[in-house]
């Protein structure tokens, strides 16, 4: 969404758990990783920042260095509270929903880090539902008199979100939002953007 932002068309390399190794020469091991000439940035909070500063003449994500300092904030509430309450809701769809040869590392890393098994994580799903409403709910009130998490026009803190959302309608038949919902309508309109780009993917019925 950043990329497209900006007016960028990436070529796209899928990648598996497993195929890390062909990130080596950047030094990082984790997804996403943007390659731009000789140019290799990972993190999406690095690769925003980057998209920014080396193409400012195009549509700013940031909306300048207050709006930027504000939107890292955003990235930082998301990383440490927003993915923290929705990972372990969805975590086995995901696993479900991996190249079986993905499956072993993926579950043996996820156990390890949530302690204990996706089954068991996929049991607690009702029980961590009050936290992530909690967590939804004040995307909710950001909504409330405007259009975007950004205000009138999407930036990159919709887009910030919108990940979130993204992860979870690709592999994961659990409902985050409902009709009738301010988050339902705001999903819609990302969804709608760049060209209906957040429905290129596959994904369970809206
Ligand atoms: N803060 C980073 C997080 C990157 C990240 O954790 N990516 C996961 C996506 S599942 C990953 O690549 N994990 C590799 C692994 O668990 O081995 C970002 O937003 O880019």
């Amino acid at each position: 969404m950043a990329l497209a932002h900006k007016g960028i068309t990436p070529e796209y390399v899928a990648c598996r758990f497993g195929d890390k190794g062909r990130m080596a020469f950047a030094g990082y091991e984790r997804y996403p990783l943007l390659v731009d000439g000789d140019r290799s940035i990972g993190d999406s909070w690095a690769i925003a920042c980057y998209l920014e500063d080396a193409y400012p003449d195009r549509p700013s994500l940031f909306g300048g260095a207050t709006g930027r300092a504000a939107a890292r904030f955003i990235n930082t509430w998301a990383d440490r509270e927003l993915q923290p309450a929705l990972l372990p809701m969805i975590v086995k769809d995901i696993y479900d929903h991996l190249d079986p040869a993905d499956q072993p590392y993926f579950r043996q890393s996820r156990e390890q880090r949530f302690g204990m098994t996706l089954e068991a994580m996929a049991a607690k799903r009702d029980e961590r539902k009050p936290a992530l409403a909690r967590v939804l709910d004040l995307l909710r009130a950001q909504l409330d008199g405007q259009p975007y998490l950004s205000g009138t026009a999407p930036a990159y803190v919709d887009y910030i979100a919108f990940g979130a959302f993204q992860l979870a309608r690709s592999i994961s038949p659990y409902r985050l939002v409902e009709p009738g919902d301010a988050l339902y309508d705001w999903r819609k309109r990302l969804l709608d953007l760049h060209g209906g780009l957040g429905r290129s993917t596959n994904a369970y019925p809206e």
